[in-house]
């Protein structure tokens, strides 16, 4: 049966890349036109041939050894993503209902941030770009994920609520693969869509409806030019503080 789910949502997938509409389920961005003036290589190439989409599955779980190089060294052996499953925690507090990530780790509950602490050593891991913040939720305030304790929703609070995270990551010339888990919280169309970009280059949207299930969601792109990018997590779509959850967001070189 999850086979036969698995195959449909990644046909449904495939089926409506080829329709390129503006309802499309997921969708994820091809190159840029590559207009023959254009006298400078694209720092970062996508193909929508590189993207898989398919409900989460056990061996889908990513586990990585401790990284034996620094993040520095541009053949970094560990996530690029600094705090990618949104499970390190300390006593800052949340906008709303004034709780701070400890009390949402141990207890069932949510809070809107404007940042959230740094697993490598910086003074934060993600900031607030757009909107009022993002939402950290405990498991099982709408379901348990398959990557620890916590995960996020960018479609947050309030009026103005899809809401943006970045975070400045280096990266080297070659090829990457990004992959992250994703739950779509509501059963209406175009509510529950998921950005991610780097720079202004979309990697990944996915726009799914509600299943029930973890989809995971793998895209491979290229970079040809070493820099710093600014990689990015959007909320877009109806904006009713009900979207797409995300978590467990590995940026690894090929
Ligand atoms: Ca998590
Ligand atoms: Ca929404």
């Amino acid at each position: 049966m999850k086979d036969l789910k698995k195959t449909a949502i990644y046909l449904l997938a495939l089926s409506l890349f080829t329709s390129c509409s503006d309802n499309a389920v997921f969708s994820s961005p091809d190159g840029d036109n590559g207009s023959l003036g254009e006298q400078d290589i694209q720092a970062i190439e996508v193909s929508k041939e590189n993207t898989e989409v398919h409900i989460f599955e056990e061996n889908d779980f990513i586990e990585l050894p401790s990284p034996t190089l620094p993040r520095t060294d541009c053949r970094y052996d560990g996530n690029f993503i600094d705090n990618g499953s949104f499970e390190e925690i300390d006593q800052r507090q949340g906008l709303i209902k004034n709780k701070s990530l400890v009390d949402l780790f141990k207890n069932k509950g949510w809070d809107i941030f404007a940042d959230l602490p740094s697993s490598v050593g910086n003074e934060n891991s993600w900031e607030a770009l757009k909107g009022v913040g993002v939402e950290v939720q405990s498991n099982g305030v709408v379901k348990q994920s398959p990557y620890g304790v916590l995960v996020i929703e960018l479609d947050s609070h309030g009026k103005n609520s899809n809401s943006s995270i970045h975070q400045r990551i280096k990266l080297c010339k070659g090829e990457y693969s990004l992959s992250f888990v994703y739950l779509a919280r509501s059963k209406k169309e175009n509510d529950n869509t998921i950005l991610i970009s780097l720079d202004d280059k979309e990697i990944s949207e996915v726009n799914l409806t509600q299943t029930g299930d973890w989809v995971q969601v793998h895209q491979t792109f290229k970079i040809n030019k070493e820099n710093v990018y600014d990689f990015s997590i959007s909320a877009l779509g109806i904006e009713n503080t009900i979207g797409g959850l995300v978590d467990g967001i590995f940026l690894l070189k090929n």
